[in-house]
């Protein structure tokens, strides 16, 4: 699929630390060491309504773990799928009488358009789950040969992985059995289907079905994809495995990850799927999760629409810590709107406080484990003592190059323009 336009990207004084990132499987803050090339794979949307808050809190996040691995001098190899067929968009479609497929690239235009706005570095390859369906099928081919995954006999042409013989998994999320069986069945999973030699057995290709869209299947049958082995094919066919960081929202702890790295794990008999397994927290909103589901959204091109900076979404976005759960409120937007222009009025005077140290430390909050609360902390200071004439208020201790790079350092680090650094 096509991706969106990349920002410039300023090249700073010097690298950046290792990226130190918390790891859901381990459960600690980990190193993260890429080789000269990074690799990473983020869940992308399903493209049935526009992208919310909670999307894009989720694509800032990684966006972050980008831009510090190249500023650490790596290049990055970053992969987004679009889940472009799936229940909800078919289910979408059917509710508005519009055609799926129309619906899916309306969307997915928007999240382009979207996305462009809000600075987000694009993916190498941003690739859609309906133009993978040969890879996917020739995947679940091999798992049928070698005998880990199974046709149900009741004449759907359903197939399932036999997870009892996938010696990894529940290792990515680390949940005991009752767990996974509670978010199974709230998340797409069908614990109770019969047929299946284990409840948690996951659909890895559904048969046909009157009304729905197929496509031609493993073994001369019909059907669509099952979800967790679309990224699973997505991700090995572009950056292969054991790449450096697997992305997501929480809620994609288990099932999604859990079993898109026991397909992939169980496809090449290696380990690990990825190296790193990293989740942003929920973004809510009047104390609920934001989600298409329920209905309680906020969009990211509405706000735009109303002639919000898009600057100010990304600021407020990152003012809290993306592992923390947290709340949109309309506060949050005032308050990023008026640090931006503190800011910006800070980075347009002739010299400002010393740039250095904000550069040192920028890097090593965001370094650590993404404190973006930490860095934009260091910004207020510095731009506070810059308005101020300095920081112990004498000419002398000013920079007549600080404004400078403290402007190209918020964009490359936190991709928050503040206008031509000059
Ligand atoms: N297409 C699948 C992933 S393969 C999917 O989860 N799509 S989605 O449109 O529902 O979500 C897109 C991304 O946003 C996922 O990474 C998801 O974990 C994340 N996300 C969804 N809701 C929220 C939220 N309220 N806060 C933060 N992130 C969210
Ligand atoms: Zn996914």
């Amino acid at each position: 699929m096509l991706s969106w336009p990349a920002p410039l990207l300023p090249t700073l004084p010097g690298t950046g630390p290792v990226l130190k990132i918390y790891d859901t499987s381990r459960g600690e803050v980990v190193d993260t060491s890429p080789g000269t090339t990074a690799r990473m794979y983020v869940c992308g949307i399903t493209p049935y309504d526009a992208t919310h808050l909670g999307h894009a809190a989720t694509y800032l996040a990684f966006d972050l773990v980008n831009r510090l691995w190249r500023d650490a001098g790596h290049a990055v190899h970053y992969v987004q799928n679009v889940t472009d067929i799936d229940d909800p968009l078919l289910e979408r479609a059917d509710r508005d009488n519009e055609d799926w497929i129309v619906l899916a690239m309306r969307e997915t235009a928007l999240f382009r358009e979207d996305m462009t706005a809000l600075r987000v570095l694009p993916p190498e390859d941003f690739v859609g789950a309906v133009e993978s369906i040969p890879r996917i099928v020739a995947h679940i081919e091999t798992l049928l040969d070698d005998g880990l995954a199974y046709v149900l006999d009741d004449g759907t042409g359903d197939i399932y992985h036999d997870v009892a013989q996938a010696p990894g998994f529940g290792g990515e999320s680390g949940y005991d059995e009752a767990t996974m069986l509670g978010f199974f069945a709230e998340r797409g999973g069908d614990p109770d289907r019969l047929g299946k030699r284990q409840p948690l057995d996951p659909m890895l290709w559904r048969g046909p079905r009157p009304g729905e869209p197929s496509w031609p299947g493993p073994r001369g049958t019909e059907g669509r994809p099952g979800w967790h082995i679309e990224c699973a094919t997505i991700a090995l066919n572009t950056i292969g495995m054991g790449f450096d960081v697997q992305g997501g929202g929480s809620d994609l702890v288990f099932p999604h990850h859990e079993y898109s790295a026991v397909h992939a794990e169980a496809l090449t008999a290696t380990k690990p799927f990825a190296r790193a397994y990293v989740h942003a927290a929920m973004i809510g909103l009047d104390g609920e999760k934001m989600s298409k589901s329920r209905g309680n959204l906020v969009f990211v091109s509405r706000l735009r629409g109303d002639g919000v900076d898009p600057m100010a979404i990304r600021l407020a976005l990152l003012s809290g810590h993306y592992r923390t759960d947290r709340a949109w409120t309309p506060d949050l937007l005032q308050t990023a709107q008026e640090r931006l222009d503190t800011w910006r009025r800070a980075v347009e005077l002739d010299a400002g406080a010393p740039a250095a140290p904000v550069l040192i430390g920028l890097r090593q909050r965001l370094a650590d484990d993404l404190d973006s609360p930490g860095a934009i902390a260091l910004i207020d200071r510095w731009a506070e003592q810059t308005l101020a004439g300095g920081p112990d208020a004498e000419d002398d201790a000013l920079d007549e190059e600080a404004p400078r790079i403290v402007c190209d350092a918020v964009d490359a680090l936190l991709g928050i323009s503040l206008g031509d650094c000059g």
